[in-house]
């Protein structure tokens, strides 16, 4: 079992989940489900004589136990989102918000709330890989003392469809084709393309999923939304429509594609070993909370609506407040019961927080708690990561399948002539929904600013960098060119051109379809803050939690090799050593070094950047085809390279372009599209005082280059086009 470090969490929810937990290296008697100990799991209960073995015994109870439990060990994955991983962490309030909600969590700030929270892919099935292009999910459960709050959210702030009456098309359309199951893990298909051009409203979203956002490097590394408009109330009455946002410590980063396809088949469990490594090496992942609040009588002083969730609250009108902080700290002891039986419902929210009329909240209120009902059963609210920590007891929700709770008494219904189990008034801190006034006519409808589609998928377009508009490109053109229906790639390349022509003639220019030659709609020319992931790196430059590769073979410089190696330890990055066999490498003085793995057990795509130290072993990595391809790879995914002494025309010859500028003999240290060489002695090289981006050390300015996390110039330069 792996150990957990000291959570800081102080909460009633791990003791809470003891009462259900069991350690199978507790030194007891394996038993029937039934209680009594076994003593030969092994063999069927059958006749036997000498020669011959007679048939299996109907009667051999622990035999058909044992048989019939794993027959039904499996319960229905998600109908969406079924691909996911969990931990546990908690919230800490910074300052209340006091003067818009009563809720606990939001006003007092000498709590700290347990919470779990799950990732997830949106389309692939429970085994898919965890690199694809896909929205990511970011779902909540806090247990607060008041009952718990759920928010399920994405790492992209809007979606898909304005009416959650549309949900099941856009699923359908986006899962594996009914006739044959094909694709999986991917929306690069003709009905995914075919719904888009139908939805002209999941315009904006489709950009945002083409973006780089799509492919996170990390789950630590990517924002999470709330996505829907909630209401806070405060203790004078008043609402505020609310918006949720967490924003990354590490600040968000994305893989590139090349190496996001090639990570699909390498190692498909990415993000989940990089969550659990992470929280296992104490390295906790944290988030800044904040809310983005429009007074109630503010609601109509918008172009957009503030209710569509195809729309986001530009940060120029509705500035972030951050007042907390949410961190995990706590893997899972067990996968099942507490990640895939975890379950989130919208609906769950507590005293001071209320929904809003945004008509896919509405829709989703309904629906997670019914989907609950089929993959958990009735009582899926019982299981010990759903239940909440405060006390809670209905006289008159009980029975149904899987019933554990055992309710005393005589009474099961409200009001009852001992007044058992009363509501609590408001006071006592009773839910009460906002009284909203309601007036209209019933209609199958939605109001007149839904009906804008493209201003802000433009905006958001109009606000990328260069480097991510070109991501865009490829991104669109990739998708396209996995549809065959010319129907379906020749409308969507033209449909492009109602936000951006560029793109449009840049799309259909790769996958065919009409070149538009003119905007179909002009462009607004605004830009918008917060938009372009770029904006999000970490206020003080870091590289914890990098993966970093150091290349050896017998002969390696064990001088260079140990200063790097310290060196990056002590900035808490990871670091591998990587060698022609996992077993002893001896270096040029003598030392020997077992490596992490071995050069074809692993891959560059695996690690954020390189250290090649100095030594005989270049020879013998320069006829290592894995080592070569190693460094090329590295730099066509503009991830940082250093070497120094011998490595350097080792990675000048895998490089081999004249634009990168190495180290000369005799001269010390040079870097070239982050690309850091030098010749020296190993303690003058890579002492480490001071990175930034001045810096003049070589282990300094690789350690810069990595926090930067990728040398985006070679891109744009076309040092590294096939990515
Ligand atoms: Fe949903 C799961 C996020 C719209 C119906 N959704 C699910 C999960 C996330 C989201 C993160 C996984 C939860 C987990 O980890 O268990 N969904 C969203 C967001 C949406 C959204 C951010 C738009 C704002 N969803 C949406 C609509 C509907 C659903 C409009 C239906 C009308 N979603 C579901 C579901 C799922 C689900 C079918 C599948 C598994 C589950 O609920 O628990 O009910």
């Amino acid at each position: 079992m792996t150990a957990q470090p000291n959570s800081t969490t102080t909460d009633g929810k791990f003791a809470d989940m003891e009462k259900d937990t069991v350690d199978v290296h507790a030194k007891q008697h394996m038993t029937t489900d039934y209680g009594i100990k076994i003593s030969d799991p092994d063999h069927w209960l059958r006749t036997v004589s000498d020669k011959n073995t007679g048939p299996s015994l109907l009667e051999d109870q622990i035999a058909r136990e044992k048989i019939m439990r794993f027959d039904h060990e499996r319960i229905p994955e998600r109908v969406v989102h079924a691909r996911g991983t969990g931990a546990f962490g908690h919230f800490k309030l910074f300052e209340s918000a006091e003067d818009v909600t009563t809720a606990g969590v939001l006003t007092d700030t000498s709590r700290t709330t347990p919470l779990f929270l799950r990732f997830s892919t949106v389309q692939g099935s429970k085994g898919s890989a965890d690199t694809v292009r896909d929205v990511r999910g970011f779902a909540i459960k806090m247990y607060t003392s008041e009952g718990n709050w759920d928010i399920v959210g994405n790492n992209i702030p809007v979606f898909f469809i304005q009416d959650a009456i549309k949900f099941p098309d856009f699923v359908h359309s986006v899962k594996p084709e009914p006739h044959n199951e094909v694709p999986q893990g991917q929306s690069a298909h003709n009905n995914f393309w075919d719904f888009v051009y139908m939805h002209s409203e999941s315009t904006h979203m489709n950009y945002w999923q083409m973006s780089d956002r799509a492919i996170p490097r990390s789950y630590r590394m990517m924002q999470g939304f709330g996505v829907n408009t909630y209401s806070l109330v405060n203790k004078e009455g008043k609402r505020h429509f609310v918006k949720f946002h967490f924003t990354p410590e590490l600040g968000v980063h994305s893989l590139v594609w090349d190496e996001a396809l090639k990570i699909c088949g390498q190692d498909p469990d990415f993000h989940r070993k990089d969550l659990i490594s992470a929280i296992e090496a104490g390295q906790f992942p944290k988030w800044k909370f904040g809310l983005q609040l429009i007074p109630e009588e503010k609601l109509d002083d918008f172009e957009f609506d503030p209710l569509d969730a195809t729309k986001v609250w530009p940060e120029e009108l509705v500035p972030i407040r951050y007042i907390g902080e949410l961190e995990l700290n706590r893997n899972v002891d067990e996968f099942f019961p507490q990640t895939e039986q975890a379950a989130f419902c919208t609906s769950h929210i507590v005293p001071g927080i209320d929904f809003s009329n945004d008509p896919l909240l509405q829709g989703r209120n309904f629906s997670y708690f019914d989907t609950q009902i089929s993959r958990l059963g009735a009582n899926w609210e019982e299981l010990p990561v759903n239940r909440p920590v405060c006390p809670y007891m209905s006289l008159v929700n009980r029975d149904g399948a899987q019933r554990h709770r055992i309710t005393k008494g005589t009474v099961n219904y409200w009001p009852n002539r001992f007044e058992a189990n009363p509501p609590a008034s408001q006071a006592e801190g009773g839910f009460t929904s906002y009284p909203e006034k309601q007036t209209g006519i019933k209609a199958r409808a939605l109001s007149e600013k839904f009906a804008e589609h493209y201003n802000q998928a433009q905006t958001f377009y109009n606000s990328l960098s260069e480097i991510e508009k070109m991501h865009l490109a490829k991104a669109f053109s990739f998708e396209l060119d996995h549809c065959d229906d010319p129907l379906v790639y020749e409308r969507m390349t033209e449909r492009i051109g109602a936000v951006s022509l560029e793109l449009a003639q840049q799309v259909a220019q790769n996958v065919g379809g009409k070149s538009p030659e003119k905007l179909l709609r002009p462009n607004h020319g605004q830009k918008a803050k917060g938009l372009s992931q770029l904006e999000y790196m970490p206020e003080k430059p870091t590289i914890a939690t990098r993966r970093i590769a150091i290349l050896i073979g017998d002969g390696f410089d064990h001088s260079s090799y140990i200063a790097m190696k310290k060196a990056l330890e002590a900035q808490n990055a990871f670091v591998f050593t990587i060698g022609a066999q996992r077993k002893g490498v001896v270096a040029e003085s003598g030392e020997t070094v077992v490596p992490d793995h071995f050069f074809n057990g692993m891959r560059s795509t695996l690690f954020d950047a390189t250290f090649v130290p100095g030594g005989k072993h270049v020879t013998a990595l320069a006829k290592n085809g894995v080592a070569k391809f190693w460094i090329t790879e590295s730099f066509a995914h503009l991830k940082a390279i250093a070497g120094v002494n011998e490595a350097v025309s080792f990675i000048a010859k895998q490089i081999d372009m004249e634009e990168v500028k190495v180290a000369k003999p005799g001269s010390s240290v040079a870097e070239s599209y982050g690309v850091v060489t030098g010749h020296g002695d190993a303690d003058a090289l890579l002492n480490v005082k001071e990175v930034g981006p001045e810096s003049k050390g070589l282990a300094e300015q690789f350690i810069w280059h990595v926090s930067r996390h990728r040398n985006w110039q070679r891109e744009l330069d076309g040092l590294a086009d096939q990515v």
